[in-house]
């Protein structure tokens, strides 16, 4: 028998839910997983990491992995926490130099890959069950790296402790359960697919099923399979299959295979019920839809719309009030709930279950667990309720502090003192987000139909202080990395990385260049600067859009205005309305 685990207390739940109910599902291929199997495969991966490090004590040690988004990325998620270890996801699609980057300055003990997981995790699935019964689980945790306005990301160490504390903020807002079914469609190296979608499902006892990497019309097909007609009737099923396996419902998989989608047919038909996501993936869902074969399409709708689709979230971007709009129209009533988060504190603002409580441009109010502040970042006063300046609404910088905020950049003290503030309440030090917001009070909503948290003044996020963190695609990218590669290449004399604003990104990001003297007559093209950035950037950090310029203008510091520079530079590219 497997030894036993440490007693985090996500291992508990997972050992109370109902051991024939779906953990995860492999979306296309349809293979399911039990909860009944998962803590045994997570004590045997555990063990298989003890025998890989040569000993039995690699607490507060870094793990890092390079899974595909599947089961065998929970299991390994959960073994290396249950082996008190330090869980370092990393991104495949990253090149190289960067991932070296992240191992070196992680320190980390072991990288594991992944071997295509095997028959081995079914035969497990009969194992006995290991019950935990260690309570001593100091060391444990997950590290993400994220770009901070310094030039190299940083390692975000969040201990066992924050992650639980997330977890359970989130459960007590949005009320997941294990009849939730989340369609998980995110990257795993970042808090939103790894606490939003595994962690706290997991929580729950709800299911996972992994369709990546995220393609609209997959999506679309599998939120329409269990409502496609035919013969004038409806497959859908509330409970859906046992197991989450795919339910060889003939009807449904001879209509999908109507549409010429083969590869789709293995798709279970159990509705989804939750899906959280960045806006661009509903941008991008708005604008395929209406090139889906009509039934496909109308299922797609009734898939989506309130009463089959539990509730659908945006966040780790602006949610533009438009796309909000018409995924209301489109869902027939289905109003995105939008939430504040970031890697250092996981969810700070959410918006509440109550439709009321689901305010346009707002992110609502600080989670369970979470307190949240206002600082004027000049005057570094508090902005309090009813701070009013010339008759307008004060605004002023976030600033969080509760169980859930992170512990440290790793091996970074001077950057983690940077970032918090002593509070003045001897009740501890704030985190200083970045972000600048105001709170104003909203007739319709806030009345706690949300919950108790959910009430009093709304949060609005206005943007962010500094104008070198990007957000693209929901993705955190620094203005000054960019430049630091860009001036490290041979034809480059002066960088300055902008965000351009972008319908379908958000933001993009935008190069202006002023080029060596000895390059000035050849020209540098959009072409050789992706080349030249290829391997030393994640593709989604390479700059967009580019111009090459005479001279970029400085102040008499010698620095640039990137607010006035995007505007008279970028002017032509500003996309608001791509789809
Ligand atoms: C892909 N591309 C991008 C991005 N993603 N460009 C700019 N920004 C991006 N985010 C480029 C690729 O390099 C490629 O360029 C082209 O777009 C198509 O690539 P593809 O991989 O097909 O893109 P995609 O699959 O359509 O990806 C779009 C996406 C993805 C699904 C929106 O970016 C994504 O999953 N974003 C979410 C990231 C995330 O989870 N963020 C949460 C972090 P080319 O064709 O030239 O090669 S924030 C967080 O965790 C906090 C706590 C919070 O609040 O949530
Ligand atoms: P990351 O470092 O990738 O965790 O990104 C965190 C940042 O994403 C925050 O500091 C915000 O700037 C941004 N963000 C997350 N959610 C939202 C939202 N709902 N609206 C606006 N910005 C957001």
């Amino acid at each position: 028998m497997a030894s036993t685990l440490p007693r985090l207390p996500l291992f508990e739940a997972i050992s109370k839910h109902d051991p024939d109910s779906t953990a995860v599902v492999h979306c296309l291929s349809g293979r399911s997983f039990k909860y009944g199997g998962l803590l045994p495969d997570v004590a045997r991966t555990r063990d298989r990491l003890y025998e890989a490090a040569g000993k039995s004590d690699i607490r507060g040690e870094r793990i890092a992995f390079l899974v595909e988004n599947s089961y065998d990325y929970v299991v390994t998620l959960l073994a290396i926490l249950a082996a008190r270890a330090i869980a370092l996801p990393l991104s495949p699609p990253f090149p190289p130099a960067e991932l070296q980057y992240i191992l070196s300055h992680s320190e980390a003990l072991l990288l594991l890959h992944s071997a295509k997981y095997s028959t081995k995790a079914q035969e497990v699935l009969s194992t006995p069950f290991p019950s935990p019964d260690d309570a001593d689980f100091e060391g444990a945790g997950m590290m993400l790296y994220t770009s901070g306005t310094t030039n190299r990301p940083k390692g975000v160490l969040l201990p066992e402790s924050a992650l639980t504390a997330q977890c359970r903020s989130l459960i007590s807002a949005w009320n997941y359960t294990p009849r939730d079914r989340l369609l998980h469609v995110l990257p795993l190296h970042h808090i939103h697919g790894t606490v939003n979608a595994v962690l706290t499902p997991l929580f729950s006892g709800s299911t996972i099923e992994f369709l990546f990497p995220f393609n609209a019309d997959a999506v679309w097909r599998r939120f329409a399979k269990p409502f496609l007609q035919t013969n004038g009737s409806t497959n859908g099923n509330r409970n859906g299959s046992t197991n989450g396996i795919t339910t060889t419902n003939g009807d449904s998989t001879s209509a999908t295979a109507a549409d010429g989608e083969a590869k789709y047919a293995q798709m279970s038909s159990a509705p989804i019920t939750f899906f959280t996501v960045v806006p661009t993936v509903y941008t991008r869902l708005l604008s395929t839809h209406p090139g889906l074969p009509a039934p496909t399409a109308m299922a797609a709708r009734t898939a989506i719309n309130p009463a089959n689709m539990r509730v659908s979230i945006s966040g780790s971007a602006a949610l533009p009030t438009p796309v909000k709009r018409a995924w209301r129209e489109l869902s027939h009533g289905n109003v995105l709930l939008e939430r504040y988060g970031m890697t250092e504190v996981g969810m700070a603002l959410s918006c509440g279950l109550d439709y009321q409580d689901r305010v346009d441009g707002s992110v609502g109010w600080p989670l369970p667990g979470v307190e949240a502040r206002l600082v004027d970042p000049e005057t570094k006063q508090l902005v309090t309720e009813d701070s009013v300046e010339g008759g307008r609404e004060h605004s002023g910088e976030i600033q969080l502090r509760g169980a859930s905020v992170f512990r440290e950049y790793w091996r970074n003290p001077e950057a983690t003192a940077k970032e918090f503030v002593e509070g003045d309440d001897g009740k501890g030090r704030w985190f200083k987000t970045g972000d600048i917001a105001l709170r104003r009070p909203v007739a319709t909503a806030g009345k706690a139909s949300s919950g108790d948290w959910a009430q009093g003044s709304m949060y609005f996020i206005l943007g962010r202080q500094s104008a070198d963190i990007i957000k693209s695609g929901g993705e955190k990218v620094s203005a000054l990395e960019i430049e630091r590669e860009l001036l490290s290449l041979p034809e480059v004399a002066e960088a300055a990385v902008l965000a351009v604003p972008s319908g379908k990104w958000g933001q993009k990001v935008g190069a202006v260049i002023v080029l060596h003297d000895g390059y000035k007559a050849k020209g540098w093209k959009p072409m050789d600067m992706r080349r030249a950035l290829r391997d030393r950037l994640a593709n989604y950090k390479i700059p967009q859009v580019l111009r090459v310029v005479e001279s970029i203008p400085r102040n008499a510091m010698g620095k640039v205005n990137k607010k006035t520079l995007v505007g008279a530079v970028f002017k032509d590219d500003f996309s608001g309305d791509e789809m």
